[in-house]
């Protein structure tokens, strides 16, 4: 027993063990109806009943212990999107994480690592199906404090975007309605501010298959985070553009007193759903929708160009369709894709190179990696663990393989991930 080892077991013998001391957290997996608002009503399944599912709140390297109790007629598993925790518990069944049975309860115990907006969602597949995975109601945030927070602010508020009931239109799912945390615009209650606050919000799309384009009529969006990351270079946008499974950290100074909507920015999306009412004190009126100007988005414009290290290795992976619905990387499809090989404490570029004509958000569990080239433009300063990677481009990004264990590497478009778009990183 080496000093320091002794020390903890002293430690855990004099002090009540952290995570003995704290409450369980449970999950309730179950069917639900809910009321997104504009008497439409959708069948979906949901966390403890509610959609976004319960909002945590915790401190980075805190403990927890959460109880799932699964209430649904189907296997399913809850996933930690963005944490770096071991596989066992990250809830990919692919990389160990055992499935919750129906009628079942699994614990999940881990400490919480790294801070920023992190989120939590079902981790299972569905084929062409829709009714399972991200197309239902299981999805919540999860925001970890830690000793450094970027940016100052008096309000904190989550915007988390889905849509409902899926079919397949052509070669992709369609959507009937859209939402903004589960209400059709004009449905739930408006975000009330006040002049001069500076108002954080933590936009997280939770689509299972969509981009969305969001905007806040009559003001700019400062993107401090992506991905729950501090970025190198803050910047004002006009709108924040999100695939599957990102997210985006912005603060807003509250200097334009009215009744605003943001929402999504083109009119057919924002007209099923998808936007949400910013309320000033005092002000009073209908809601206000002003077109933003156009202005591409792009990830370079929050990074700083820098002298990027040699990496140890580089992997190129090649994004390609196969058949009616397939996709394949390097040409096979899960579960016969190649693993991508790596050596604890390498340096490594991945080349995301996009060998079809649809844009892929691309997530890799358990890391984040760093942009270092988007689209052809050299960058640096931007950590993500989902980027886009638009048709027929490239993107590439560095990895330390500092998180031994199996990661899932996958498409987050759910339809594409369930027709063979993954593979899993390994170590040697
Ligand atoms: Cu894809």
């Amino acid at each position: 027993m080496t000093r320091r080892d002794f020390l903890a077991s002293a430690t855990a013998l004099t002090l009540p063990s952290v995570a003995a001391a704290q409450d369980v957290i449970k999950l309730r997996i179950a069917p639900v109806t809910l009321d997104i608002g504009l008497k439409h009503t959708v069948r979906t399944i949901a966390y403890n009943g509610q959609v976004p599912g319960p909002l945590f709140r915790w401190k980075e390297g805190q403990n927890v212990t959460i109880e799932v109790t699964n209430d649904s007629d189907e296997a399913d598993l809850v996933h930690w999107h963005g944490f770096h925790i071991p596989p066992e518990v990250d809830g990919a069944m692919e990389e160990g994480t055992p499935m919750v049975e129906a009628h079942a309860t699994q614990r999940y115990q881990f400490t919480v690592t790294p801070s920023g907006t992190r989120w939590y969602h079902s981790h299972m597949g569905d084929g062409h199906n829709f009714r399972r995975g991200t197309y239902t109601g299981q999805f919540g945030m999860a925001i970890v404090k830690g000793k450094y927070e970027p940016g100052a602010y008096d309000q904190d508020i989550p915007i988390v975007l889905h849509e409902w009931e899926p079919s397949l239109v052509g070669e992709e799912p369609a959507y009937k309605l859209q939402t903004i945390n589960s209400k059709m615009l004009g449905a739930g209650e408006p975000v009330k501010v006040k002049t001069g606050q500076k108002v954080l919000f933590r936009i997280l799309n939770a689509s299972a298959t969509l981009t969305h384009r969001i905007a806040l009529a009559g003001h700019t969006l400062t993107v401090i985070t992506l991905d729950g990351n501090a970025v190198a270079t803050p910047r004002a946008v006009l709108m924040v553009e999100l695939g599957p499974g990102e997210r985006a950290d912005c603060i807003v100074d509250m200097k334009a007193p009215g009744v605003w909507i943001m929402g999504e920015t083109r009119d057919a999306q924002r007209l099923a759903g998808m936007g949400i009412v910013i309320e000033y004190a005092g002000a009073t009126g209908p809601a206000r929708w002003v077109r933003p100007a156009v202005h591409p988005w792009d990830y370079t414009e929050f990074g700083a160009v820098r002298t990027v290290a040699q990496p140890d290795a580089t992997v190129r992976l090649e994004f390609k369709s196969v058949g009616e619905h397939g996709w394949s990387i390097n040409g096979k499809s899960w579960p016969n894709t190649d693993p991508i090989m790596v050596k604890a404490g390498g340096r490594y570029r991945l080349i995301f190179d996009n060998q079809s004509s649809m844009d892929h958000p691309v997530h890799l569990h358990r890391h984040n990696f760093e942009l270092t080239k988007v689209v052809g433009k050299p960058t640096g300063g931007v950590f993500k663990d989902v980027v886009m990677v638009p048709g027929w481009k490239a993107v590439e990004v560095e990895l330390i393989a500092d998180h031994p264990g199996p990661s899932l590497f996958h498409c987050h478009h759910q339809f594409h991930m369930d027709m063979g778009f993954m593979t899993l990183l390994q170590y040697t």
